[in-house]
């Protein structure tokens, strides 16, 4: 992937963080309606790569991270990288606390750890560059095989409020990261679902993000919990397969196909799905499968129209935040899309 590619999938990951809907696709849009030509693939990694990121406040009290000042989001911009890329982020925190980037899934020296136990935080206004590496699998000297970076995986701080990041990651300090291996399926449209103590996406309950593609597009879930409580993530019409990218390798693959999967703190998984496949068009409701958790609000819905826009039995009006609601920013309501 080159390097504009590359800043438009970041991009594409803020928007997605930003209003829960991403209209940027990696395919045509005839390639995403088919499914029928074989989707593009990851290439190769060993690329050196530099981002810039924030912590900043937002302005109803809550914590993001931003690829520019002033426009950060909850969750933080998706990063997406293939296996063999190091990537250097200079990372500025503009809060009044010190805050931190502290990474699952990649390798970082432990001057990248985000830490106060090795004083690699940053205090406020300033600024510091943590770097991540990744690698692909291979075989030790001593015969023995070591995995590869590529996964699913997640951001986080892991300073504010305690030395563990409890304040940061409960007012929203946290972003999804993907590293794939070469030749892994791209999809068109990639989504991030938090489960963050009771909310999805901070976002308080009933007010759940949607998330919005059309029949036959490639949707990438990127899934991940934080906070105190173990959730279960399910969603309607739609199953996946329980490895690494949650496609199946072929006929042989021995992985089980699921649709619900248990999930605790700081656990992430990610899969792909093609919208509405052998199901159609429809409101399919994704949510926590914990009874009481799913009743107060633990669910949101996956929009998947016809080709025409049109999405049968959906009414965009009957779940919509109330007017003025100040839990609802511009542009996230179930009608803004
Ligand atoms: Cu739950």
């Amino acid at each position: 992937m080159d390097r504009r590619s590359f800043n438009r999938r970041l991009l594409a990951g803020g928007a997605v963080a930003a209003t829960g809907v991403t209209s940027l696709s990696l395919a045509s849009a005839t390639d995403a309606a088919s499914a029928e030509t074989p989707p593009p693939t990851a290439p190769a990694g060993g690329q050196v790569r530099h981002l810039r990121l924030y912590a900043e406040k937002l302005p109803d009290g809550q914590m993001g991270y931003g690829l520019e000042k002033g426009k950060a989001t909850v969750p933080g911009p998706l990063i997406e990288l293939n296996e063999g890329d190091t990537l250097h982020i200079e990372f500025e925190n503009t809060m009044d606390v010190p805050a931190s980037l502290h990474v699952h899934g990649v390798d970082y020296d432990v001057a990248s750890d985000g830490t106060r136990a090795n004083r690699s935080h940053v205090e406020p206004g300033a600024t510091r560059t943590y770097t991540w590496r990744t690698h692909a699998p291979g075989r030790r000297k001593d015969g023995t095989w070591r995995a590869g970076s590529a996964g699913y995986w997640h951001y986080h701080d892991h300073v504010v409020g305690t030395d563990h990041g409890t304040g940061g990651i409960r007012k929203g300090l946290y972003g999804p990261v993907v590293v794939r291996r070469k030749g892994d399926v791209l999809p068109d449209k990639q989504f991030t679902i938090v489960f963050n103590d009771m909310t999805i996406n901070n976002r308080p309950g009933h007010r759940s993000p949607d998330f919005r593609a059309t029949v036959g597009d490639r949707v990438e879930i990127i899934m991940i919990t934080h906070g105190e409580y173990y959730h279960t993530f399910h969603m309607h019409g739609h199953r996946w397969a329980d490895n690494r990218t949650g496609i199946l390798t072929g006929p042989d693959d021995p992985s089980q196909v699921i649709d619900n999967k248990i999930t605790g703190p700081a656990d992430s998984f990610g899969f792909q799905i093609i919208a509405g496949e052998g199901v159609g068009a429809g409101a399919w409701m994704y949510h926590c499968h914990v009874q009481s958790h799913s009743d107060m609000g633990m669910a949101g819905l996956f929009l998947v129209a016809k080709p025409d826009g049109t999405i049968p039995g959906h009414d965009p009006h009957h779940t919509a935040p109330p007017p003025g609601d100040p839990a609802a920013p511009p542009g996230a309501g179930h009608t803004a899309h």
